[in-house]
């Protein structure tokens, strides 16, 4: 299975091997879903059980992280390519206290591939920031990501002052923290479980 070379590269720390891995698997007509999961993510979520277990620490979760990007980058223009007319703009960030962007990028990918004018504002991203954003683009959508229990707060800091400075917003949650039930709570109108999830939430907003 060429998925699992993709895997074992992330794992390896292999940032050189694996776009032209992921390239190969492209071609030989792998669907772009199934290398995304079981050749990239699924290798992410070892990295973080190691990490768990104490076996590796945070410059081999970074350089991971990093092999698992040039790799995201070699999708990158089939997860992105449309031939709709935009169907909206989309606000989207990492929570401020949190520098995981991974899973954001792969959410801004798919909502671009599915149409969507797409303004990413990067990780570690201030609630003033998220509203000035909206507000500059008139932005119907804001997206935030989390991935440390600790930024949840931040999370729903920035819900509560989104929907109370601007009236109607509807906003999606997502990140390994996050529940349907979490999401719920802070008053958010939709959670991901993932990107394709964002997309039919997005959709749905629309
Ligand atoms: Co960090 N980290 N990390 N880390 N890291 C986790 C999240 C952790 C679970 C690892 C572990 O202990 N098992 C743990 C959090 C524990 C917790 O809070 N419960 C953790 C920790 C503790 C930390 C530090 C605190 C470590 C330290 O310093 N002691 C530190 C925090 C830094 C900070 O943010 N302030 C830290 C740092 C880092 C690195 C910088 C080294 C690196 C991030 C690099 C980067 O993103 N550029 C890193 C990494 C790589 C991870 C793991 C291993 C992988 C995350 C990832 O990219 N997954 C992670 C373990 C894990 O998640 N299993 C871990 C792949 C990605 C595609 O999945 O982001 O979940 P994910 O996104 C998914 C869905 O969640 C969803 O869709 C995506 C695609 O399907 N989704 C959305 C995400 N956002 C969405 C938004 C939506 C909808 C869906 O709508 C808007």
């Amino acid at each position: 299975m060429a998925t699992q070379d993709i895997y074992d590269a992330v794992i390896q720390y292999n940032g050189k091997g694996i776009a032209d891995l992921v390239q190969a698997e492209l071609d030989s007509g792998t669907d772009i879903e199934i290398l995304l999961k079981q050749g990239l993510i699924s290798p992410m979520d070892k990295i973080g059980q190691d990490f768990s277990e104490g076996e590796l620490f945070i410059p081999e979760m970074l350089m991971a992280a990093k092999a698992m990007k040039k790799g995201l980058e070699v999708l990158r223009p089939h997860l992105t390519q449309t031939a709709s007319k935009p169907k909206g703009t989309v606000i989207i960030g990492t929570v401020h206290g949190d520098l995981h962007d991974i899973g954001k990028n792969l959410v801004t990918m798919m909502l671009e591939g599915a149409g969507f004018k797409v303004i990413d504002l990067g990780v570690n991203v201030e609630t003033k920031k998220f509203i000035d954003a909206t507000n500059e683009h008139d932005a119907k959508i804001v997206g935030l990501s989390a991935l440390l229990t600790t930024t949840m707060p931040a999370m729903e800091k920035t819900v509560t002052a989104l929907k109370k400075e601007i009236p109607g917003i509807k906003i999606m949650v997502g990140g390994a923290p996050v529940t349907q039930s979490s999401a719920n709570k802070i008053g958010a109108e939709g959670y991901g479980e993932d990107a394709p999830s964002a997309v039919k939430l997005a959709r749905e907003f629309i």
